[in-house]
């Protein structure tokens, strides 16, 4: 998966008619959308498979799937089902866990990213003793498609090392969390925002000004 201008918008407003509105403002810089629990939870999965034939756009569903492999493979399954392109599943469940979406995906000729180590700072207590041996089996997995923080480019920097350069990353926690587009982009292939551009009075120019920074 690529993404246009190497930006991911977070979508996480709550209703319909704000995220149509805000799609409608970024649609000529963006083509990748990430949906998660705020919106999906508000409005019913049927948003995924509206937003999908409204816009042409990349959906990558952030239901970070964390459970025993049985029913991963039904969270998978119905949430690619529905019009996702990707989700992305938690790596400290452990491989069989993991490869039931990654097979599930596989099967339905989709995607997985896996989730490895997290943007705020709670992150430091639990994952991080733990993240980068998730990068590691993701590897051994045959995985290629990765999420690292971009609050904490000494750590996405490893995970790059280790996920190589043939895999995608994609990173979240630029603007509000503190991530910079630019650097955060010197290891992954996409930075996804949220808050700053969705919140901001101008969600385009924001954007527009972002997408400046990475010349
Ligand atoms: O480690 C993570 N950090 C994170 O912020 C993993 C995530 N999936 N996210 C998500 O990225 C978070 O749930 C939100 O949808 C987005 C960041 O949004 P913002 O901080 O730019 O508003």
């Amino acid at each position: 998966m690529k993404f246009k201008n190497n930006i991911i918008l977070a979508l996480d407003v709550q209703e319909k008619k704000e995220a149509y509105s805000i799609i409608d403002q970024i649609i000529d810089y963006l083509d990748t959308i990430k949906i998660g629990y705020p919106l999906t939870l508000a409005e019913g999965p049927t948003i995924i498979t509206d937003i999908k034939k409204e816009y042409d756009v990349q959906i990558i569903c952030d239901f970070k799937v964390a459970d025993i492999d049985a029913t991963n493979e039904k969270i998978v399954r119905t949430t690619l089902n529905r019009g996702a392109d990707s989700i992305i599943v938690h790596g400290f469940t452990g491989e069989d866990s993991v490869l039931a979406c990654k097979d599930t995906a596989e099967e339905l000729g989709k995607e997985i990213f896996l989730l490895t180590e997290m943007s705020h700072p709670g992150a430091d207590r639990f994952l991080k003793p733990v993240s980068l041996e998730i990068a590691k089996m993701g590897v051994e997995l045959g995985i290629t498609n990765y999420v690292a923080p971009a609050t904490k480019l000494d750590r996405l920097k490893k995970i790059r090392e280790i996920v190589g350069k043939n895999s995608t990353i994609i990173s979240p926690g630029v603007g509000v969390q503190g991530g910079k587009a630019k650097d955060t982009l010197q290891y992954a292939d996409g930075a996804i925002i949220g808050r700053s551009i969705y919140n901001s009075k101008s969600p385009q120019d924001t954007l527009e000004s972002i997408i400046n920074s990475l010349k």
